[in-house]
C-alpha cells in the first residue's frame, strides 16, 4: 500500500495511461478524483473500478486547456475528498501530421492541451498542497519524446521537453514547500494516443524492433512507476526524470 489514505487527482484519466493509473492508485490504497474530458461511459467504469477496490473516486470532466478547469479541478477534488496529496498531469494529445503543412490549429491545440494544460494544472495542485502546509507530489506524463524527435511530431515533442522542463523548475519553486515534482517518460506504449499510426504494419514492426525487452509497453508498466514516485518510498527524489521504454532510448547500435 504506497499510497494508503493518500488523496490522488490525475488529469486524463479515462483511458490509457491515465485510466491504468488511477486504478493503481486505488489499489495502493488512494482515493482518486479523475479529470476527463467528453468520456462519460467510460469515466463511469473507471469510478466503478476504484470502488471495487474500497475506496472514494469522483470525476470531473473538463478540457485540461482551459485555465478554469484547473481550479474546477482541484476544488471539486478537495470538496469530494478532502485535500490533495499527489497530482499527476497526464492528459495529452498527438495528433500525428508532418511538419511542411502542419495546419496552425493543429500546432496550437496540441501546444494548448499538452503544455498549457499541464501548467495550469500543476499550478492549481500546487497551491492547494501550498495552502494545505504538508507537502505533495507532482508527477507529469512527459515522454521519451522529449529526448529525441519524431517526423510526425513536430508540433508534440516540444511539448514534451516543455513538461519535464516544467517538472525540472516546478521542483525548484516548490521544493521549500515539501512538494517534490518528477516527470515520467514513457516510450512507446498501445493505447488510443497512437493506435492509428502502429496499426500500419511496417510502423509497429519498426518499434518493436527497437525495444530491447521486445515488446510495446502497457500502460500499467507506467502506472508502476507513478504510484512509486508519487509515494513517499521517492521522499527524496525531486526534479528527476524517469525513463520507462523498455531499453528503447539505449538502444543506438
Ligand atoms: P490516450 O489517448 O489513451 O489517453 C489520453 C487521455 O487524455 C484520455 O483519457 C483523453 O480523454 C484525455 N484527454 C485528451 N485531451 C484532453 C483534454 N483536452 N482535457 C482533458 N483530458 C483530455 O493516450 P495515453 O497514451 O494514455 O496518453 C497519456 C499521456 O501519456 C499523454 O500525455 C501522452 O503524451 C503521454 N505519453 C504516451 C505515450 C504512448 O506511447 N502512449 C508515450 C509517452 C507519453
Ligand atoms: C509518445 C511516443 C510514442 C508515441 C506516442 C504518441 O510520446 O512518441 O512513440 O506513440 O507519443
Amino acid at each position: 500500500m504506497l499510497l494508503e489514505n493518500k488523496v490522488v487527482l490525475i488529469t486524463g484519466a479515462s483511458r490509457g495511461i491515465g485510466r491504468a493509473t488511477a486504478i493503481e492508485a486505488a489499489r495502493q490504497g488512494a482515493d482518486v478524483a479523475i479529470n476527463t474530458f467528453r468520456d462519460d461511459a467510460v469515466a463511469a467504469e473507471v469510478v466503478a473500478e476504484i470502488e471495487a477496490l474500497g475506496r472514494k473516486a469522483v470525476v470531473f470532466d473538463a478540457d485540461v486547456a482551459q485555465p478554469d478547469s484547473a481550479t474546477g479541478f482541484v476544488q471539486a477534488a478537495v470538496d469530494a475528498l478532502g485535500r490533495v496529496d499527489v497530482f499527476v498531469s497526464n492528459a495529452g494529445i498527438c495528433p500525428f501530421h508532418a511538419f511542411l503543412d502542419m495546419p496552425v490549429e493543429t500546432l496550437r491545440r496540441t501546444m494548448e492541451v499538452n503544455l498549457h494544460g499541464a501548467y495550469f494544472m500543476v499550478q492549481a495542485a500546487a497551491n492547494q498542497m501550498v495552502k494545505q502546509g504538508d507537502g505533495g507530489s507532482i508527477v507529469a506524463i512527459s515522454s521519451i519524446s522529449a529526448l529525441v524527435g519524431g517526423e510526425m511530431q513536430t508540433h508534440y515533442t516540444p511539448t514534451k521537453a516543455g513538461v519535464h522542463s516544467l517538472m525540472q523548475s516546478c521542483a525548484v519553486a516548490l521544493g521549500r514547500h515539501g512538494i517534490r515534482c518528477n516527470s515520467v517518460l514513457p516510450g512507446t506504449i498501445a493505447t488510443d494516443i497512437n493506435k492509428d499510426d502502429l496499426a500500419d504494419p511496417a510502423k509497429r514492426e519498426y518499434m518493436e524492433g527497437r525495444i530491447p525487452l521486445g515488446r510495446l509497453g502497457r500502460p500499467e508498466d507506467i502506472a508502476s512507476v507513478v504510484a512509486f514516485l508519487a509515494s513517499d518510498m521517492a521522499s527524496y527524489m525531486s526534479g528527476a526524470a524517469v525513463l520507462v521504454d523498455g531499453g528503447a532510448f539505449a538502444n543506438f547500435q
